[in-house]
């Protein structure tokens, strides 16, 4: 979830990685009912929505059973698939920080739970979003690989300047990815995963417009933190992901110096525009956009 993380100053509870104990016995019965909700509702509604590595990796580590899952517990099974392991963080952390963790194959994971009040939207992270959005795709080994190669290209990104560019992958994949399948398009983002009212927008409504992934497309292009996106990125399969990491990030950040933002509304004559967005959604909203 790219926000803004730079100005948290580290809680005193939090070891330099800003890592915390999940403290899981510490859960109220309210804060597991919160998680039990939240789960069943939204596995129902990815039946057919989500790609089948979230639903195999939801099932894989158990995330189903009733209430807040306790990382010791699903971590045994997960770094048994890939070498991953989630680790509690109070919230959001410095990039640096975030950045180092995926390079080592530890999720950063919050550890709190919304209130039953905010059931359909926070803007920070929590561990609904974290563990039940992002967690399940980190046993999919093609995926896990490229998580890895992102937190790396992140490091080198930050000596270069060039975060804001790597937010943007970042959003438009891992947050609000979408796959092509022959079954159709399928989510495999965590930031659409974990919303009840985004996995139904993100593959059925008619005003986003769905474009083929190109990297430097979408290192070109803003998105929305406070809001439903009006452009969503398809990948022909995870592999692609894995390829883009291959690539020599120092050249496409030179090809993309002095090329504009594009609006999010807007598409290019080279865009391959799978469906073609009404944009009704996105001109009835005046919304934060990371730049303009
Ligand atoms: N911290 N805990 C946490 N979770 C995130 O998703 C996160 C973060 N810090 C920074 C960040 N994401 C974004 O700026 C990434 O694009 C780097
Ligand atoms: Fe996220």
């Amino acid at each position: 979830m790219p926000l803004n993380s730079e100005n948290t100053a580290k809680p005193l509870n939090a070891q330099a990685d800003w890592t915390i104990d999940q403290s899981w016995a510490g859960y109220s019965s309210a804060e597991h009912r919160v998680w039990t909700t939240l789960c069943e509702r939204q596995t129902h509604l990815l039946q057919g929505r989500a790609c089948d590595q979230f639903l195999r990796g939801l099932e894989a580590l158990d995330l189903r059973r009733a209430g807040i899952p306790d990382f010791a517990r699903v971590n045994e099974e997960l770094i048994r698939r890939t070498g991953w392991t989630i680790v509690a963080v109070p919230g959001l952390v410095p990039d640096a920080v975030f950045f180092d963790h995926l390079a080592n194959r530890r999720f950063p994971a919050g550890q709190f739970i919304r209130s039953p009040d905010q059931m359909d939207y926070l803007q920070e992270p929590d561990i609904f979003h974290d563990v039940f959005g992002h967690v399940p795709m980190l046993t999919d080994p093609v995926f896990a690989d490229y998580m890895q190669a992102y937190g790396q290209g992140g490091l080198k990104a930050i000596g270069h300047g060039q975060l804001h560019n790597l937010a943007r992958l970042y959003w438009y994949t891992v947050e609000f990815g979408l796959l092509q399948t022959p079954q159709g398009l399928r989510i495999y983002g965590a930031g659409i995963l974990s919303s009840r009212a985004e996995s139904v927008f993100a593959t059925e409504d008619p005003s986003p417009n769905r474009l083929g992934f190109d990297l430097q497309r979408v290192m070109r292009t803003p998105y929305r933190i406070d809001n439903f996106q009006e452009a969503y990125f398809i990948v022909p399969s995870l592999q692609t992901l894995q390829d883009v990491t291959l690539r020599d990030f120092a050249a496409v950040y030179k090809r993309l110096e002095g090329q504009p933002d594009i609006p999010i509304d807007t598409l290019l004559p080279g865009d391959q525009v799978v469906t073609l967005g009404s944009q009704t959604y996105g001109h009835r909203q005046s919304v934060q956009t990371d730049r303009q």
